[in-house]
């Protein structure tokens, strides 16, 4: 009686699985503090969605809008601040290291001339001691009174502090100010091809 073996290999079976392409998203800073603040109109005036027409499509994690809503001129929904040395700075924490590409910026709508202007953008992924030792990743001049604007960065920035550092206003002779800022995130990179190779099966055939 003979015994004979047959080995069947199925080999690189390839699977092609559709994983959704993830699309960039908004990011909502935890906290945020200011060289100088009014009483009243704080750094988290320009988190909590105040003064923003539809606050609620962006939220932390909410899609990119087709869209973005529009801003109020209320004094009491911006941060508002003593200029200092023609300008002044808000400083946020994200919460956690995270990757980003920009940001979004509603200026101040509390006339025309309190809102931010020309605008330096730090970020990193600790808190320095010294800003002023941390290279720029960007220099805007913000959209004065606008409903809005995107600034994007040149590269994707890894970090968790966000620096904008105003060097003034658009005229106002006492306060800098802003409305709302949001920052957009951007995915861990997804596999969009899983590969399954088939494994050797043995069949054991006996005659
Ligand atoms: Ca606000």
């Amino acid at each position: 009686m003979s015994k004979r073996v047959v080995l069947v290999a199925v080999c690189c079976a390839v699977l092609l699985v559709a994983v959704p392409v993830q699309a960039d998203y908004i990011v909502v800073a935890n906290s945020a503090t200011a060289h100088h603040s009014i009483s009243g109109r704080g750094p988290e005036k320009t988190l909590n969605g105040s003064g923003i027409s539809d606050a609620s499509i962006i939220e932390d994690g909410d899609d990119i809008p087709v869209t973005w809503p529009t801003v109020t001129g209320n004094y009491l929904t911006e941060w508002q601040a003593n200029k200092s040395g023609g300008g002044g700075w808000l400083q946020y924490d994200l919460g956690e290291v995270q990757d980003i590409t920009g940001l979004y910026v509603w200026n101040s709508r509390n006339g025309t001339a309190r809102g931010m202007r020309n605008v330096t953008v730090k970020t990193s992924e600790t808190l320095p001691g010294d800003w002023g030792t941390v290279a720029a990743t960007g220099n805007w001049q913000f959209s004065q009174a606008a409903g809005g604007a995107r600034y994007d960065f040149a590269t994707t920035q890894t970090a968790r502090y966000v620096l904008l550092d105003a060097a003034d206003n658009w005229g106002d002779g006492s306060f800098i100010a802003v409305n709302e800022v949001r920052f957009i995130g951007i995915p861990e990179p997804a596999s969009t091809l899983l590969m399954a190779t088939g494994g050797l099966v043995m069949l054991r055939h006996r005659s």
